[in-house]
């Protein structure tokens, strides 16, 4: 089902990574010069995407903390960074949860954008998945109508997945917010058949931006 839109989102991500190298190479960074070292520019605005991120702890360089494991799931920081620095690592994801039959289930680690505006957003995130495993992995977001995640679950949206493994990829996508919509929840998930063994994915570099 995923194969099309998988396709777009790889052109996308190799695009924006051209982007990435020109940043790491301009000498002094941008005119706000507090850059220690650019994250990448996933979204190729020329802004890099620490610096714009609403997410607490989008690169991971030191620790996990910021993002919070759901039922089934533990999360740890590991030294594998997306880009190799040396400095830096990534969230894992362990999602252990098993069961009967073959219907996909998915969960992960969570953080919550306490209040938010009406708007359109730019929501993404490096990933990796290693072979030898059923399942994805994907960024899911929940849509409340109170503060800090609460109230009413207004809606939901699953950036596109990609099936790609071994390797580090990238999907992102735009996110429309209703106006009845007050904060949302990112969710760096596992997906997975039920019936299916543990599924360990990474993930780096989480953009949520208002466009
Ligand atoms: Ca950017
Ligand atoms: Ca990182």
């Amino acid at each position: 089902m995923g194969g099309a839109g998988a396709g777009g989102s790889i052109g996308g991500a190799a695009g924006s990574l051209g982007g990435v190298a020109g940043l790491a190479g301009s000498p002094g960074g941008g005119a706000g010069g507090v850059i220690a070292r650019p994250c990448g520019d996933m979204d190729g605005n020329d802004v890099d995407d620490c610096s714009e991120t609403l997410v607490t702890n989008s690169a991971f360089d030191i620790d996990a903390s910021g993002w919070w494991p759901e039922s089934g799931v533990t999360v740890e920081w590991v030294s594998r960074d997306f880009d190799d620095f040396d400095d830096s690592g990534a969230l894992q994801v362990t999602f252990t949860e098993t069961g009967a039959g073959d219907q996909l289930l998915m969960a992960g680690a969570q953080q919550c954008l306490p209040s938010i505006d009406e708007g359109n957003y730019q929501v993404g995130s490096h990933f990796f998945r290693g072979g030898g495993q059923d399942g994805w992995a994907g960024v899911n977001i929940l849509f409340f109508g109170e503060a800090d995640c609460t109230g009413a679950l207004v809606g939901s949206q699953t950036l596109p997945l990609d099936a790609g493994e071994d390797a580090w990829l990238t999907t992102q996508s735009r996110v429309a917010v209703p106006p009845t919509v007050t904060s949302l929840m990112v969710r760096l998930v596992a997906i997975k058949p039920a019936n299916a063994a543990s599924l360990v994915v990474l993930f780096d570099g989480i953009l949520a931006r208002q466009k």
